[in-house]
């Protein structure tokens, strides 16, 4: 079943048994959410777990976010909205010192499946050039992620960045990310804190009607 196929296309780091195989769940008729998150996403937790274990190590996650990849630029069309007015801008880019990029591309498509326009920064971005990008894109929402406990503090950083250059009370700001937690949004002062990328997509739907 491709289902499982996928799951042991991204563990093995086969990117085109991946596409092949998210290709044909797609033309099956499964639905995107149910091929991220019934195979895709739990591959990548599992491929962190034999990370932690010794089982696995950098090249193989490497080779396994590049599959992830792959599949993900299938299903980029069919998380996305046609005909949708843009809600607002999102800027939303990976802090500095962290390159993990999946979960944030993620993030991206699914705000822009819900109508929103993102602009993305890529990853390790500085707190600078979010002030700059704020300054240049006048987003609605900075969306911020991290995937290593110390890169997490480099959203603190930028959120005193986005104050000192008088720009903070002209944002919402999303953070998110493994070890981001609905706490560690509070404590830095961020608005908004989204557990995953579907999160992230209502929580920004519900802002654009609010
Ligand atoms: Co790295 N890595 N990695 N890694 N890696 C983790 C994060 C780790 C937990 C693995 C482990 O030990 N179990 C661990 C961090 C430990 C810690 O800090 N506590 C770790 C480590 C240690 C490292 C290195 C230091 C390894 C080394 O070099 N010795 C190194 C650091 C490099 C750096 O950034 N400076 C490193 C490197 C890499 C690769 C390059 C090999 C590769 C990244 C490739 C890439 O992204 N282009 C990689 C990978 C693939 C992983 C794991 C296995 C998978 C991450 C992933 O893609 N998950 C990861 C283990 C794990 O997470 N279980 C691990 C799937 C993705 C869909 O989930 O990213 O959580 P996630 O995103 C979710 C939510 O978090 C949320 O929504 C997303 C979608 O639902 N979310 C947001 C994310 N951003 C959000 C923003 C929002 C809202 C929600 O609002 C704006």
């Amino acid at each position: 079943m491709e289902i499982d196929e996928i799951y042991e296309g991204i563990i093995a780091g086969d990117m085109n048994a991946v596409v092949e195989e998210v290709t044909a769940a797609i033309e099956d008729g499964r639905t995107a959410a149910a091929i991220l998150n019934e195979s895709m996403v739990p591959a990548m937790t599992e491929i962190g777990k034999r990370f932690e274990t010794g089982d696995c190590f950098v090249p193989e996650m490497l080779i396994a976010s590049r599959a992830m990849k792959a599949g993900l630029a299938v299903l980029r069309p069919h998380l996305q909205a046609a005909d949708v007015k843009p809600a607002g801008t999102m800027i939303i880019g990976t802090v500095q010192g962290d390159i993990h990029d999946i979960g944030k591309n993620l993030v991206a498509m699914m705000v822009e499946g819900v109508g929103w326009q993102v602009v993305d920064l890529g990853v390790n971005v500085t707190p600078q050039q979010f002030v700059a990008a704020v300054q240049e894109h006048k987003p609605r929402v900075v969306g911020m992620s991290a995937l290593l406990t110390t890169t997490q503090n480099t959203m603190r950083a930028t959120m005193q960045a986005l104050k000192d250059a008088g720009l903070r009370d002209q944002v919402t700001v999303m953070i998110g990310g493994a070890p981001v937690t609905e706490r560690f949004a509070n404590d830095i002062g961020a608005d908004l804190y989204a557990l995953d990328a579907s999160s992230a997509a209502t929580q920004l739907l519900a802002l654009a009607n609010a």
